[in-house]
């Protein structure tokens, strides 16, 4: 049997990452899928602990790199992974490649050197689809309704997330959906029911 697709969603602060991951769910439930909604930092109960230090505390930037690869090891192996195997679909709000984007493209850490890390957090599993909102940092932020430390850093940083991710949208057409983060909410929610409809559901029957 084929495994229950992971999407994952992904963009700066304030993209309305969590919004669209919301709808998804609630659309797929309505259809009788199974969904497992969940988010990086924190779906795990190690994350429960990690999410409110990753969030507030002052870490120096290879201690928070660490901590999210610990944070995904856990929620990889004790929800995303046991959830697929039971049929369950998984939405998950950031995955590995935040910790790309923000890690290094943001805090300049060695690029190569996450990914490997990240293969080992994620037991080598790569997202089926991931959603990446893409809109200017400064629209974005200033939807950010609960400011982490992340939104305290300057505009230089949050548009190097935005060129990260953009840059591994062009690498990986396939897995990435970019939708114009712009665009109000209902235009964005059809565009992934339809491209969620054909990619899988029309697939499968
Ligand atoms: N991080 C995370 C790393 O550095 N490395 C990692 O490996 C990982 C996993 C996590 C932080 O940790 C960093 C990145 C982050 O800084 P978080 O709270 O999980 O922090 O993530 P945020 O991106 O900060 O979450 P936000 O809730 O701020 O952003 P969302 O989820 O993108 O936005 P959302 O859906 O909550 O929407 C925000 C507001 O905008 C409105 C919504 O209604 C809401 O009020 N909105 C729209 N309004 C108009 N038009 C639209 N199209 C809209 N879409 C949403």
């Amino acid at each position: 049997m084929p495994h229950a697709p992971l999407i994952t969603f992904e963009g700066v602060e304030g993209a309305g990452k969590t919004t669209l991951a919301h709808h998804l769910a609630e659309w797929l439930r309505a259809q009788g899928v199974p969904v497992r909604l969940t988010r990086e930092p924190g779906g795990s109960a190690l994350g429960a602990h990690l999410r409110p230090i990753l969030l507030r505390e002052p870490l120096d930037a290879w201690a928070e790199l660490f901590l999210f690869l610990a944070d995904r090891r856990q929620h990889t192996l004790q929800v995303i992974l046991p959830a697929r195997e039971q049929g369950v679909w998984v939405l998950c709000d950031r995955y590995a490649d935040s910790t790309l984007v923000y890690q290094g493209y943001g805090r300049g850490l060695d690029i190569p050197l996450i990914r490997r890390l990240n293969a080992i957090a994620t037991d080598n599993l790569a997202p089926d689809l991931t959603v990446l909102l893409d809109l200017p940092v400064e629209d974005a932020l200033a939807r950010a309704d609960a400011p982490n430390r992340f939104e305290a850093e300057t505009l230089a940083f949050h548009n190097r997330i935005r060129a990260g991710y953009l840059e591994l949208a062009r690498t990986e057409p396939n897995r990435f959906l970019v939708l114009d983060g712009l665009q109000p909410l209902e235009v964005l929610k059809a565009s992934l029911e339809q491209a969620v409809q054909e990619r899988f559901l029309d697939a499968g029957k």
